[in-house]
């Protein structure tokens, strides 16, 4: 039994094996998942750990989405705590809600004049770009200001909940970048977070810190990350956005790589997902965190099944169309590529060395397939790197390779076609880049099939 846990917990955890969904950011070390709905795609805002962080080290805020739940495309860097003149980093987790077709980013950063703050920032499209309107901080309650979530409610009210170690609450008004009444301390009783063991002053409930609010018919649910560290996920129920909240369970165990962890929930298309974080990636640690999705079953009585960190979502909620442009950033998994941006392409990735690859799940050729394929690709080395098309497998059916040639640096590219041949129907398909050359092999940044 001993030997079938650990199994399940190494296919659960390792990004290497095929199948593997989670953790959905392969490309950096992203934390404190916050999904949004918006139209027909769910957009998920993550906070970003720096590479090889031993603290949290935390500059800016990332996003990512997806229409199917298995490809994610990364739109990059919305946000920074240079967004708000007065801050001075540790860009810790954010919540981003649409209102009116506009969209809010409340977010926890440090003050220049020192001390936690929440602030709140303005777009008009998803990825941005936010400005800060208020040119201060919208919350500033002197302690343990983090971890905004905001919920509108059906009737039009918003609520904004936060803390560490203690949860508080107020209501924003209809701007959603101001608030009425008091600034509430949420009773932290047994009865609403359960009972933590040990005699902890400050922490005699389970909640740490972490929450979010989520309404499913008319109950409401304040999911948070509770303790001791290392923490779980754990959540209580309401009639009302305000309480009284009553203790509900455990929503997912400690487990992971990470002593903290951090839900988003969320419903898309029928289903309802829960996002979390754990330290999966290679190099991954409290500090390095990785986001995951699981998706949620609920009881007849509105109460949560709990769940485990498992290699993610199995089936996709639609498939490509390999005949429109996807940048190569879209992808449902990926080993030994970078995330990057800049002014030239936008989000790009980079092959950091010989075999890395990307994979993109059900992509759709239809009946008679394509004959060509174009890529815009680069590298910095003179000859002898390619990037080989597969269907199914790292070492699937070739379907093509694109000459990569050297076009000196990543504000430069070239746009490269090669026959392909060999596919119908629906297939995953891997770009896998081949060359054994030091360093950055070469950069990728989208591709389109044609007939
Ligand atoms: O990411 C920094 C902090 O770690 C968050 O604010 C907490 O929720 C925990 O995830």
């Amino acid at each position: 039994m001993l030997k079938q846990n650990f199994l399940l917990f190494f296919l659960g955890m390792c990004p290497l094996v095929g199948t593997a969904q989670n953790p959905i950011v392969q490309t950096m070390y992203t934390a404190d998942p916050a999904p949004m709905v918006s139209g027909d795609r769910l957009y998920l805002y993550t906070s970003h750990d720096e590479d090889a962080s031993t603290w949290f080290v935390m500059n800016d805020w990332k996003l990512y989405s997806t229409t199917d739940m298995v490809n994610w495309t990364d739109h990059g860097v919305p946000l920074s705590y240079k967004t708000f003149s007065w801050a001075k980093g540790d860009a810790w987790a954010m919540q981003c809600v649409e209102r009116d077709g506009k969209f809010y980013a409340y977010v926890p950063v440090t003050m220049k004049k020192g001390g936690g703050a929440i602030g709140v920032a303005v777009a008009d499209n998803p990825a941005g770009p936010f400005y800060d309107p208020l040119g201060k901080p919208l919350v500033s309650s002197g302690k343990g200001d983090i971890d905004p979530t905001v919920l509108v409610d059906d009737d039009g009210q918003a609520y904004l909940y936060w803390g560490n170690p203690f949860c508080y609450y107020v209501k924003l008004n209809e701007d959603m970048i101001s608030y009425s009444g008091d600034i509430v301390r949420v009773p932290m009783t047994e009865e609403a977070f359960g009972k933590r063991d040990g005699n902890v002053a400050e922490r005699p409930t389970l909640y740490e810190e972490g929450p979010w609010l989520y309404k499913r018919d008319s109950r409401y649910y304040l999911l948070w990350a509770g303790g001791p560290i290392s923490e779980h996920l754990g959540y209580s129920m309401a009639d009302s956005p305000t309480g009284p909240w009553k203790y509900a369970g455990t929503l997912m165990p400690t487990e992971g790589r990470s002593f903290t962890n951090h839900p988003g929930m969320v419903d898309y298309k029928g289903h309802t997902y829960l996002f979390y974080h754990n330290g999966a990636l290679p190099g991954g640690s409290g500090f390095t965190r990785s986001v995951c999705v699981e998706q949620v079953e609920f009881n007849a009585d509105g109460s949560i099944r709990p769940l485990k960190m498992t290699e993610g979502i199995r089936e996709g909620l639609g498939t490509l169309n390999p005949y429109r442009k996807t940048e190569a950033e879209t992808m449902a998994f990926s080993e030994g590529m970078k995330a990057a941006q800049n002014e030239e392409v936008g989000v790009f990735v980079n092959a950091m060395h010989d075999g890395a690859y990307i994979k993109v799940r059900d992509v759709d050729f239809r009946q008679d397939g394509p004959s060509r394929l174009m890529a815009r690709v680069g590298t910095t080395h003179n000859g002898g790197v390619t990037m080989e098309v597969r269907a199914d497998g790292v070492q699937g059916q070739l379907l093509g390779t694109i000459k990569v040639p050297m076009t000196g640096w990543d504000d430069r590219w070239a746009l490269v076609e090669t026959e392909v041949s060999g596919v119908s129907g629906v297939h995953d398909i891997y770009f896998v880049c081949k060359g054994n050359k030091p360093g950055r092999l070469m950069y990728f940044d989208y591709w389109m099939f044609m007939k």
